[in-house]
This record gives structure tokens, C-alpha cells and sequence, in this order.
């Protein structure tokens, strides 16, 4: 067995093409980004979705023929891909489904903190928490047996400390290979309209009834005997830091996070003098063994908050609830310096704009010198808020209304704030930028159905975000703000004046990527002239 240094997301790729996983899909966001990258490295079929819950329903129809599908995304992700996924657990799959949910507690690159352990106990869906990298490979091939065992999707919660931090993993000396995909019809299964619903549901309440006894006893739930004096529950990087922190506890370490293993948890706490559940975030599993009656003692608030480390768990155990020393300051982001899009804020600035903005590089034009952003929300927010505002404002302030969002922001999810804006627009009319800097620039340089590149910048469709605009009647307007700001300046100011819909795309490659970006459009457009050219000798022929 080899052991090789790797990140938990590069574990969790090795994994995926260990476990012969036919397709992985999903869509940029911090720390979980790395996955589908690693996967296509080694080789897997990896593709990026124009959002999440596009990634999600791919994976759920390559688990229906049969196949193993991962899909990946960050915490917030989820909540786009939420809706397939509540009614994915009636349905079930017929291969196997994990979805790698990467939380990020203390927020490093994120606009919230929620603790997707919720959604698995909302959704009903088991799920797994691995501490490391070892772990993280490790459970995933747990993930896809439970997921083949009850033909269920299984949530894989990773959070940053998990996925980012390298250590030593042994991986498996031979692949799996699973069985072909293959599709058996299953109408009532699958189709789920109220009549078939209703039976899917109490199956999947038996199904995890049945999964919460295979907890009691997995060893994906693990006992280690200390002292008496005390005892820890705890699950994920928490367990590590923990184990730090009170070297001789007894602990009792949670892999399947949902459903909980009560009955041992029950008798751990009964066992030891003090029960106390050392987690991160939200007090998901203390507040499930306080409704099961089990006496254990949960975080004080304030460790509500933020990652938990070694120092914070010492905090925890002596009930100290003293303030906590600042976190050191680290160096406010910023837009890099030759960065397209620093004269369209400073023209935003200058024209006084309320700017309802969106989640990308671009959300730095809230930073000075420019302070040129008023809300910013979740990704493809800024339309229909920018509407929203429009709808309501007095006139002088509603016709100084823009909302602005990048091009991956807009394929994503702006896209139909467009069709908003064309079907309920405001009196006052209403401008869109879009920053099309041709890259997911804020995640590291990902490509989207909007450059026309693969994951691994190979040709493939375009979506023209211009065409799309104007298949919507919106008169839609290409500059490049940098090299012509005085230009931009104008246009801006002549579509703020009438009460008509506009957009504006400013384009301009990302200065980064740019030199990557003509590299691959080099290649690209080289395959795509050899494959016009095979079309025309075969029909030749
Ligand atoms: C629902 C959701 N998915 C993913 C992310 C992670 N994320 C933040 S911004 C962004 C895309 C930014 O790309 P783009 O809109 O092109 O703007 P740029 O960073 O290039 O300026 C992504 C994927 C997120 N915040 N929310």
C-alpha cells in the first residue's frame, strides 16, 4: 500500500477514482473546489455544472442508471441544490450518490456558516464526517456501500480544516469495479407524484431506521476507553482537536453524523461523570441527545462561532466563557492592482450608484477606495434585489439602481433574474453590469458554460451570456471598461437616464488567468477547426 501526502479534497478524488466513480460534477466554491479538479486529474470524468443544483440532478440520474456518481459543493451550494435533493431521498438511487457538502466554519471564504448537518436531518439522508484525509478516503468507499446497501444518496460533510490540511493516506492497492450502469424502470419509485410520494416516504423513515441501527453498530462510530471523570462526544476535526485537549477522556467519536448511534451514546453517557459533546458550529448533535433524554452538557454560545481548535476546546472543558483574544488581523482582500474591473467601480463611485452586488472577486468593490457595493447576498442575488429596490425606491434614488455580477455568478443563477427583470420590470427601467472577466476568478480560475471550455479547458458549447440577453428583449450593450473608461462612463450614464432595461457586459479577461486563458482558447480553438475539418472529410466521403 502506498501512502502518499494529500489534502482531504484530493482524498476524497483518489477515492472517487478507487471507487470506479463514473461521473463527478459539481460547481466551484471554497474549500471544495479541489475535488473535481484532483478527480479529472487522475484521471475520472469530471465536469462542472452551470450551478448546483444542475450538478446534482446530473449525478442523481447517473445513480438512477445504475452508475456511481459524486457530486460536490460548498455548504451554501446546498441550499441551491436542496430542492432535488429532499425528494432524491424518496426516490433513492439505483447506483450509488455521494454529495460532498464542504462546510466552512469561521467563514475563511464564505458569506455564512451554516451547519449542513442540518440538511442531512432535514432531508433525511445519511451522513458521513471524516476528520483527515485518511478518513476522508476511507469513508468515502463507506459512503457509497451505505448508498448501494439502502439506495440512498449519502451526504458527505467535509469542512475547510478537513479538506485543506495534508496528511500521509494509504489508499487501496486495487480499484473497485462496480457493475456496469444499467436502467431498470421503476415508475412509482421514481416519479414522485403525491400517490407514490407518500409510500416513498415512509420507506425512507424505515430505510433510516434501519441505517441508525447499522450505526449501533459500525465502526464508522468509534469508543475510546479513558477516565471516568470525563467523557467527549465529538465528530469531525473537532475529534483531533480534541484528543489534544484532554489527552485521557474517554471519547466517543461520531463517523455517521446522521442518524446518530443513541443507544451507544446513551450508555457512553451514562458511563462517565461528565458527558459533554464537543462539535463545530451549531449544537446539532448535543440538542438530538437532549431530545433523546440523554444528560449531556453542550458548548457555552459563544463556541457557537467560528472553528473550533485545541485552545477553544481547553475553553470548553474548564466552562471558560471569558472573552477570547482577538483573532490575529490578516491583510484585507483586496482587487488586484491591474484587476478590469477597478474603473467600473470607480465610475459606480462617482455616479453615487446603489449597487446591489453579488459574490465574486468583484464583491471587493465594497473595499476602499471604492465602497461602491450596497448589498450583497447570495450568488445571483444582485438582479432580482436590484429590481427589488427599483420597484420601491423614490425616483431620484430608483434610476441610480444598478446591480452588477460577475459571468460564472450569472450562468449560475443571474441568469434568471434576467427573466425577472424582462417580465416584471420597473417603472424606472433598470441596468445590469455583468463582469465578464471570462473565469470563475474568485475560486481559482474555473471554467463555466460561458467560455466554452471543460473543466479541463477543453472545446465544448458556448453560452453566449450577450445572445442570452437579448433572446430576452434586453437591449445589451460589450465594452471593455478599462480600455475605454471615459466610453464606459458614457454608456453608463445614458442607460441610468432612460427608464429602459439594459444590460452591460464589461469584458475584459481576468489579469491572472489571462495568459492561461489565450493558452487554452489557443488549443481549443485548434480542436475545434480539427473537428470541423474530420466532419468535412467524412461527409466528403
Ligand atoms: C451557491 C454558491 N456556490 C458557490 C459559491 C462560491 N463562489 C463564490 S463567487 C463564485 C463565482 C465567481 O465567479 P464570477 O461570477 O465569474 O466572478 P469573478 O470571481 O470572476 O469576479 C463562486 C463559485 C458561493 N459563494 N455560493
Amino acid at each position: 500500500m502506498t501512502k502518499r501526502l494529500l489534502s482531504g479534497d484530493e482524498a476524497v478524488a483518489l477515492a472517487a477514482r478507487d471507487a470506479g466513480i463514473l461521473l463527478g460534477t459539481g460547481y466551484p466554491g471554497t474549500p471544495s473546489t479541489e475535488i473535481l479538479e484532483a478527480f479529472g486529474a487522475l484521471g475520472g470524468r469530471a465536469q462542472w455544472a452551470p450551478n448546483e443544483k444542475v450538478a446534482l440532478e446530473v449525478g442523481l440520474g447517473a445513480a438512477y442508471g445504475g452508475g456511481r456518481a459524486l457530486v460536490t459543493m460548498k455548504h451554501v451550494g446546498l441550499n441551491v441544490a436542496a430542492d432535488p435533493l429532499f425528494t432524491a431521498a424518496y426516490t433513492g438511487v439505483t447506483g450509488a450518490l455521494v454529495v460532498v457538502s464542504a462546510d466552512d466554519p469561521g467563514m475563511a471564504s464564505s458569506q455564512n456558516e451554516q451547519d449542513n448537518r442540518r440538511y442531512a436531518i432535514a432531508a433525511g439522508l445519511p451522513m458521513l464526517s471524516p476528520a483527515d484525509p485518511q478518513e476522508a478516503y476511507d469513508y468515502f468507499f463507506k459512503a457509497v456501500e451505505l448508498s448501494e446497501r439502502w439506495g440512498l444518496p449519502v451526504l458527505f460533510r467535509m469542512t475547510t480544516r478537513v479538506c485543506h490540511s495534508k496528511s500521509l493516506v494509504s489508499g487501496r492497492s486495487a480499484p473497485e469495479v462496480p457493475k456496469p450502469p444499467h436502467f431498470e424502470r421503476d415508475i412509482p419509485g421514481r416519479v414522485m407524484i403525491p400517490a407514490y410520494a407518500r409510500p416513498a416516504h415512509r420507506k425512507l423513515r424505515a430505510k433510516l431506521a434501519e441505517i441508525a441501527a447499522f450505526g449501533e453498530t459500525s465502526d464508522l462510530n468509534t469508543l475510546t476507553e479513558g477516565r471516568r471523570d470525563l467523557g467527549i462526544i465529538t465528530d469531525g476535526v473537532c475529534s483531533l482537536h480534541a484528543a489534544e485537549a484532554s489527552p485521557g477522556a474517554s471519547f466517543f467519536k461520531i463517523g455517521l453524523v446522521h442518524p446518530l448511534p443513541v443507544e451507544r451514546l446513551r450508555a457512553f453517557a451514562a458511563s462517565v461523570e461528565r458527558c459533554i459533546v464537543v462539535e463545530e458550529g451549531d449544537p446539532v448533535i448535543a440538542d438530538a441527545l437532549r431530545a433523546a433524554g440523554l444528560t449531556v452538557e453542550s458548548k457555552p454560545e459563544m463556541f457557537r462561532f467560528g472553528e473550533l481548535d485545541v485552545g477553544r476546546i481547553r475553553r470548553i472543558l474548564a466552562r471558560d466563557t471569558s472573552v477570547e483574544p482577538p483573532l490575529p488581523k490578516g491583510k484585507p482582500p483586496e482587487l488586484c492592482a491591474a484587476c478590469p474591473y477597478h474603473p467600473v467601480y470607480a465610475t459606480l463611485r462617482k455616479l453615487d450608484c446603489i449597487v446591489a452586488g453579488d459574490i465574486g472577486c468583484y464583491t471587493l468593490g465594497v473595499m476602499e477606495p471604492y465602497r461602491a457595493m450596497d448589498t450583497c447576498v447570495a450568488m445571483g442575488a444582485s438582479i432580482g434585489v436590484g429590481l427589488g429596490l427599483r420597484h420601491v425606491l423614490p425616483a431620484e434614488q430608483a434610476r441610480r439602481v444598478v446591480s452588477i455580477i460577475g459571468d460564472s455568478t450569472f450562468i449560475h443563477s443571474g441568469v434568471s433574474g434576467v427573466m425577472e427583470m424582462a417580465y416584471n420590470p420597473p417603472a424606472s427601467g433598470h441596468v445590469v453590469i455583468v463582469l465578464d472577466n471570462g473565469i470563475t476568478a474568485m475560486t481559482g480560475q474555473q471554467e463555466h458554460p460561458g467560455t466554452g471550455r471543460t473543466l479541463e479547458h477543453e472545446a465544448t458549447g458556448k453560452i453566449s451570456i450577450e445572445g442570452t440577453t437579448r433572446a430576452m428583449g434586453i437591449e445589451t450593450a460589450i465594452i471593455d471598461p478599462f480600455a475605454d473608461p471615459a466610453g464606459f462612463e458614457r454608456l453608463l450614464v445614458e442607460r441610468l437616464a432612460t427608464p429602459k432595461l439594459s444590460i452591460i457586459v464589461a469584458r475584459r479577461p481576468c489579469v491572472l488567468a489571462a495568459a492561461d486563458i489565450r493558452a487554452w482558447e489557443k488549443a481549443a480553438e485548434s480542436s475545434r477547426v480539427s473537428a470541423s475539418c474530420a466532419g468535412c472529410a467524412t461527409e466528403d466521403a
